[in-house]
């Protein structure tokens, strides 16, 4: 094989990666301060679905994703008025690849950031059902002509949400939902749902 040949294939082969590569939450930053890769990160389980949409939104999923009810030992601090970031990446582990990429440009949509009161942050199966509030919302912005899925992408993936000044003390789980619209005028519908919690 001579060595052009060889560059279209990766050249192929990149551009089919970031076709398939969707997104989710990986990264909860608390006034910009990052937590860490993961840390108090609700996450799926499965490496190779992780930046999937949600299979079925009408499953507990729903609330915090793919192994979304399983608790987190690891709790973040916040306070009244603090600036909640979300990082979103279509490639979670980002020690091999270069940070760049949050999500590919062909998804169209907005977000919101939701609360729930909660007895205990770290247990598990308490994000699904009632109790939550939302405290952030985004859709498409006409003057820009761009909805938040496209903005995300020159803003390294964060979205963002203020604690609000009235939220009780106490332990609050913090859910994440970024909606892809672009194959839900399809038949079937394709909302593509991508939740995650801190
Ligand atoms: C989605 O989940 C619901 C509830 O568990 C189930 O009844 C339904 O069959 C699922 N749908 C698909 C397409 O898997
Ligand atoms: C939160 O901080 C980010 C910078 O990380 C900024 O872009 C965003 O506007 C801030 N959000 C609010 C609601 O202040
Ligand atoms: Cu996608």
């Amino acid at each position: 094989m001579h060595f052009s040949q060889v560059k279209i294939l990766l050249v192929a082969a990149g551009a089919v990666h970031l076709t398939n590569a969707h997104t989710t939450f990986t990264n909860f930053f608390v006034d910009r301060v990052d937590q860490g890769d993961g840390t108090a990160v609700h996450m799926s389980n499965n490496i190779q679905q992780a930046t999937y949409p949600l299979p079925n939104v009408t499953t507990p999923d729903m609330a915090c994703g793919v192994n979304g009810e399983t608790g987190v030992a690891r709790i973040a601090s916040v306070n009244a008025g603090s600036n909640l970031t979300f990082e979103y990446r279509a490639v979670p582990d980002v020690s091999t690849v270069s940070r760049g990429v949050s999500i590919d440009l062909n998804h169209k949509g907005p977000y919101a950031i939701y609360v729930k009161k909660v007895t205990d942050s770290s247990a598990s199966h308490n994000a699904a059902g009632d109790g939550w509030f939302k405290i952030m919302e985004d859709g498409y912005d006409s003057v820009a002509g761009k909805w938040c899925t496209e903005k995300l992408i020159p803003n390294d993936g964060h979205l963002s949400a203020t604690v609000p000044s009235d939220l009780a003390p106490g332990y609050s789980l913090v859910r994440a939902e970024l909606l892809a619209l672009h194959q839900a005028d399809k038949t079937p519908p394709d909302p593509q749902f991508y939740v995650g919690c801190a």
